[in-house]
């Protein structure tokens, strides 16, 4: 077993509440724990969730007879109408009176999806969340600054109470309020900041307005994470705030913050293999995909004890992974979440997801890292509008040009064809959350 790489020279004995031997397990170790762990999840959920008991004894799944990890694929995919099925607490294991907490998905269209959770199934949260924050360099002491949204989002509570698991003293101040979040950051001297990448630029570009250079904050470390972004939108961040930022991932279903985090090495995200079992399938057959090409993820818990889930297609897409990292972790390292099944868009039969344009836009001369994608139907035809933002300082007259170089790059670079229009600064609305990527202006089917 190799030890993790320790960060900084002050690095402390990583807390207990980290469980660092199980980042270093051997496969073999790891595959071992989660086959007991799985076998613990199955009876839960048989014992307790009718549904589950059905679909489970269908499949010839019996907890008993659960003998290797690979057997769980006999079972179905769930999904997240299983969740709205079963709508409010329907695939819960206890009743809600005996829970700690409820937290819902802000879910667009539809009823919310409404998740669970025991007094350990939080406590093992918080664990994982400070899992998350140490292997991005965070240490007991630091000052964490959290503008993730407090509520029924997982990120505002997620990361609060894994910074405090941490040893993290904690300023809890959820989304908006821009200029406050500024001022705080300068009279405090947080060292960390976490935050939606698209919040983290908002709040950078307020900054710059009011003349304040977030640079010379005491800022070092950034845990950012609940949407897709892109590494231009990675390195716009870090320059314009001046600190590291790093890729933290999860959804509620299965938990919230802290399924998968980068380590220092950013290479991939950690995905948290001793609580979670992940796959990687062909969105369309539902098939495993080979390693290294990109493929939805499922998910299945193992450790949780109000709502177990059993392979969870997620629709996000992404590529796996294996081999030890430099950093001396075993589990799977999950690259970059390029966007989510339901946000990909099929233009003249080529697919695109918005972080693909994003890359493209995010750093090309003149252009700011302000965009959004407009879709819409023409005639038979789906047609893609990109509107980006020009920086500040930019004779209007040359936006047409501009325009005109964007649209060459989405094509070459993308291989799809899109107008593009370049506005002025402060056109497009500011996320103080997610950001909304794409206005989709196509009538919808009855
Ligand atoms: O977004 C939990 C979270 C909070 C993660 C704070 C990280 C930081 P939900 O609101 O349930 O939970 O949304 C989950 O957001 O299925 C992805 O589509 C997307 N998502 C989350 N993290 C990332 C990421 C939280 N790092 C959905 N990169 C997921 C890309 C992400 N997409």
């Amino acid at each position: 077993m190799s030890a993790i790489t320790p960060s900084r020279e002050t690095d402390r004995t990583s807390p207990a509440c980290l469980h660092p031997e199980h980042e270093t397990l051997s496969r073999d170790a790891l595959a071992g724990l989660q086959l007991e762990r799985l076998r613990a999840t199955l009876r839960n959920a048989w014992d307790h969730v009718l549904w589950q008991r059905a679909r489970l004894d269908a499949a010839g799944l019996h907890p008993d007879a659960l003998r290797h990890l690979d057997d769980l694929q006999r079972l179905p995919f769930m999904v997240k109408n299983d969740l709205r099925d079963h709508y409010p607490f329907g695939l819960f294991t206890q009743p809600v009176k005996s829970l700690a907490r409820i937290h819902a998905s802000s879910g667009t269209t539809g009823k919310p999806t409404v998740v669970g959770y025991t007094a350990g199934d939080l406590d093992r949260w918080a664990d994982l969340m400070a899992r998350s924050m140490y292997c991005t360099g965070v240490r007991p002491g630091d000052l964490v600054h959290n503008a993730y949204g407090y509520g029924l989002f997982t990120g505002g509570l997620g990361a609060h109470a894994g910074a405090e698991r941490l040893g993290c003293p904690v300023v809890p101040m959820s989304g908006g309020g821009t200029e406050r979040q500024i001022a705080l950051i300068m009279d405090f001297g947080p060292r960390v900041l976490c935050a939606t990448p698209s919040y983290a630029l908002a709040i950078a570009e307020v900054a710059e307005n009011s003349g304040v250079d977030l640079r010379k904050s005491q800022l070092a470390v950034g845990l950012f994470g609940a949407e897709p972004w892109s590494a231009a939108m990675r390195e716009e961040v870090q320059a314009r705030i001046g600190l590291k930022a790093y890729d933290i991932y999860g959804l509620s279903e299965i938990m919230g913050p802290g399924v998968a985090c980068e380590c220092e090495c950013r290479n991939g995200l950690h995905g948290w293999e001793d609580h979670f079992l992940f796959e990687l399938i062909h969105p369309d057959t539902g098939k495993p995909v080979a390693e290294g090409e990109s493929g939805e993820l499922v998910i299945t818990t193992l450790t949780k004890e109000a709502l177990p889930m059993l392979r969870y297609r997620t629709r996000d897409i992404t590529r796996l992974a294996t081999g030890r990292c430099d950093c001396g972790r075993s589990h799977v390292r999950i690259l970059r979440v390029t966007g989510r099944n339901d946000d990909m868009l099929i233009i003249r039969g080529v697919n695109v997801y918005p972080s693909q344009i994003e890359a493209v836009l995010v750093g090309r001369p003149g252009l700011a890292p302000h965009y959004q994608l407009v879709v819409e139907r023409r005639g038979s035809m789906d047609h893609l509008r990109v509107e980006v933002e020009a920086q500040p300082g930019i004779d209007a007259a040359k936006y047409e040009a501009m325009a005109k170089d964007a649209v060459h790059h989405v094509k070459s670079l993308v291989g799809v064809t899109a107008d593009v229009a370049v506005m002025a600064p402060g056109a497009l609305p500011r996320s103080q959350g997610k950001a909304v990527r794409v206005r989709d202006l196509r009538p919808k089917a009855s």
